[in-house]
């Protein structure tokens, strides 16, 4: 590779950026650096990065791929024959991804906020939380080093192989969820793709159950997938387990290393930005505000009809023929979609501004592998109602 051929558009202070350079230099890459000067942005980096405008971005090949731990996984992917940085097994790979989610999401926004938190004891609150943090890092240190030096075993991000158990019984696969969780959906999307049996368990809330709450004390979240002695939580770490775990089924992600960076990154956009102005939507009260969010469910939809069009290149689905990765991080937001479009009386999925997302959805929703899955906006509603009802008695005991 020419080193002109990699460039990381980047500054020097930016852990983000970091992580991309020691990615490059596991696998001893040559590679340009652009140094981003603060305060203004480039052209060249509002061009490669228009949805976040952010720091890093690597251009390979003329191809900009965002969003560093996308990135990091990228290069692992494209030098593949350089020491590996993602653990070889996938069940590995899901809790390396489960972390380093934990740390973006969680973690280091901690770090962000004792710079600017006031008084002390604001302060003790914050450095409390890191503790708890450092502890469950600690934890998580210890399995996944199994006495190594690194997180990754020998060294920065190398691990073993094990063998994968292809046939499996339904009792070793189970699912504790909720039937009008999007999360939820999406894994049992990936089941169904992949034709695998498994047992659903059902959470009920209020109180949540020792199941959640022993087998996700992180986020306390559902979905939880258990497999063999093996727990994994966060969807779409769980929907990428399953793909690489029962290799023999159709694909989720795609084969080439950039349309698999392009699907995470639109994936994790899905998670970050939209579905929340979505979710907010729900109980948004006042004009203003509902308006200000409509604004930012729309624009989204734009950007990902562009991104339907480049992506499935003019097939049925994000990825391609089948139903893929994407797909079924987009798709488990179409009920609740509908939901909010009721709700709040506005058009959203519109023909006219998004004919391709439109002729998607449609056809999303009547595949096989989802259509028992994806609830009815008219009991996501009733659920909905219910459910808000029970938060606040909740609330008021
Ligand atoms: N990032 C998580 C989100 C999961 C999530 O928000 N699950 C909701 C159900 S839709 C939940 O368990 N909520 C319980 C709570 O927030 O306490 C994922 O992708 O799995």
């Amino acid at each position: 590779m020419a080193k002109n051929d990699v460039k990381l558009l980047g500054a020097w202070p930016s852990p983000y950026v970091n992580r991309a350079q020691i990615a490059l230099n596991v696998k001893s890459v040559d590679y340009e650096f652009l140094e981003e000067t603060f305060g203004s942005k480039s052209e060249l980096l509002l061009k490669s990065n228009p949805v976040h405008k952010k720091i890093p971005v690597l251009i390979h090949a003329d191809k900009p791929i965002c969003e560093s731990l996308i990135i990091v996984q990228y290069i692992d992917e494209v030098w593949a024959d350089g020491p590996s940085i993602l653990p070889s097994d996938p069940y590995d790979r899901a809790i390396a991804r489960f972390w380093a989610a934990y740390i973006d999401d969680k973690w280091y926004p901690l770090l962000r906020e004792i710079r600017s938190a006031e008084g002390e004891e604001a302060k003790a609150a914050v450095v409390k939380k890191i503790i708890e943090g450092f502890e469950l890092l600690e934890e998580a240190f210890v399995k996944s080093s199994k006495g190594k030096g690194y997180f990754g075993g020998d060294s920065i991000g190398v691990q073993h192989t094990s063998s994968a158990i292809l046939i499996m019984a339904k009792s070793d696969v189970k699912l504790l969820g909720f039937w009008a969780s999007p999360y939820v959906n999406r894994v049992q999307m990936a089941l169904n793709v992949k034709s695998i049996d498994y047992e659903f368990v059902e959470e009920r809330f209020f109180p949540k159950s020792e199941l959640l709450l022993g087998s996700n004390p992180v986020h306390k979240k559902i979905p939880v997938f258990f497999h063999g002695d093996k727990t994994i939580c966060e969807s779409l770490v769980i929907v990428q387990y399953i793909d690489e775990e029962w290799t023999n089924g159709p694909s989720i992600l795609p084969s080439d290393p950039y349309d698999r960076a392009v699907a995470r990154f639109w994936a994790a956009y899905l998670d970050e930005k939209w579905f929340p102005a979505v979710r907010e939507l729900r109980s948004a009260q006042g004009e203003e505000a509902k308006a200000a969010l409509i604004e930012k469910i729309v624009e989204g939809l734009a950007l990902l009809e562009e991104a339907f069009a480049e992506c499935g290149e003019g097939k049925a689905y994000f990825g391609g023929d089948s139903i893929g990765y994407l797909d079924i991080a987009f798709g488990s937001f179409l009920g609740w979609l509908k939901v909010v479009e009721i709700m709040a009386d506005v058009k959203l999925l519109d023909e006219a501004k998004i004919p391709g997302l439109v002729r998607w959805a449609v056809r999303f929703s009547s595949n096989d592998v989802v259509k028992d899955v994806l609830p009815e906006p008219e009991k996501l509603i009733e659920f909905f109602k219910m459910f808000q009802a029970r938060v606040k008695a909740a609330a008021k005991s």
